[in-house]
């Protein structure tokens, strides 16, 4: 049997990477289906209506977009062992919102500015478009790793600060999801290629650390083809949602809007509002090859807005 939860990603995507570190966290099974590190993604945007960024969860007719809702998802149906643990939550939503917003961009232009050799041939050309830029020539893509590299190394001595205690993890004794959070942007420096170790060779506490995160696995990947995962979304019906708590200011219920993220990847979700919290977001879309989907996306990070007539 299919397992229930089904995440679309590839090998290199550190987003892609929290997320399995999180399945594997939990001990638990997910089909694996291997997505395009460049658009078009047609398969992926047909459960998505249009979000094409990476890592995307689904079970049955739903979709989580964003890591951010793809862990409380995983924590909302395995609580146990928790990577929100509700004492320490808070703290590790605002170390990750640091990882992931301010440290992990300069490691990303550093490392592929040098590692271009090494990724796959488009990717710098698709990220540029992703945020309205031209294509980056060999020389422009060195200049921003030249202009990164010491934007990276003024942040990585604070983890190895916040480790200084001895502590296993960051936040104490228990892993979070700010050590997943933390540990993707430092995963990716070395990902590829052994080329930038030496950022990472001066820092034992961040290296014992990461083996301890690296240690945690990803579960039980079972490889699925993404026809597969179109299927399954097309024979299900999406779950019943929670109350909904709308503010005053939001689109109405049942009317017709559009998500899209606020930094980049800003291909447009559209459908009709179904559901509203806090920091969540539901849509319900009719796709022609996936049937009824609801996609889900975390309000932070996100746009939304009534669809123009
Ligand atoms: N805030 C999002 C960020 C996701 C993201 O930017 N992922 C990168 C890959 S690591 C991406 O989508 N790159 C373009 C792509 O894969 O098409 C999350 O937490 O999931």
């Amino acid at each position: 049997m299919a397992p229930a939860l089904i995440l679309h990603h590839y090998d290199f995507s550190n987003f892609a990477e929290k997320a399995r570190l999180a399945l594997g966290f939990k001990g638990l099974d997910w089909g694996a289906v291997t997505i395009p590190p460049v658009a078009p993604k047609p398969d992926l945007t047909a459960l998505t209506g249009g979000y094409r960024r990476t890592p995307v969860l689904q079970a049955g007719a739903d979709i989580w977009c964003d890591t951010r809702l793809i862990v409380r998802e995983l924590e909302r149906r395995h609580p146990a062992p928790p990577l929100l643990p509700p004492a320490l939550a808070a703290q590790a939503e605002a170390i990750a919102w640091w990882a992931e917003n301010r440290l992990m961009r300069p490691i990303t232009l550093y490392a592929s500015g040098l590692n271009g050799d090494v990724l796959p041939p488009g990717l710098q050309a698709d990220r540029s478009a992703m945020r309205g830029l031209p294509a980056p020539d060999a020389a422009t893509m060195l200049r921003a790793a030249r202009r990164n590299a010491p934007l990276a190394r003024a942040q990585i001595p604070l983890v190895e600060a916040m480790l200084a205690d001895g502590r296993d993890w960051i936040l104490g004794a228990q892993p979070t999801v700010a050590d997943l959070a933390v540990y993707h942007p430092l995963w990716f420096l070395t990902a590829r290629t052994q080329r930038l170790a030496f950022e990472l060779a001066p820092f034992p506490r961040i290296g014992a650390w990461m083996e301890r995160v690296r240690a945690i696995g990803h579960g039980r990947p079972q490889p699925m083809p993404a026809a597969e995962a179109i299927a399954i979304a097309r024979a299900a019906t999406p779950a019943a949602l929670p109350p909904t708590t709308p503010h005053p200011e939001d689109p109405p219920l049942g009317s017709i809007v559009r998500v899209r993220a606020d930094d980049n990847g800003q291909e447009l979700t559209q459908g009709i509002l179904v559901h509203l919290a806090a920091d969540e977001i539901a849509l319900r879309r009719e796709d022609e090859r996936a049937g009824e989907v609801v996609v889900h996306f975390p309000r932070l990070g996100y746009d939304l807005r009534p669809a123009r007539a």
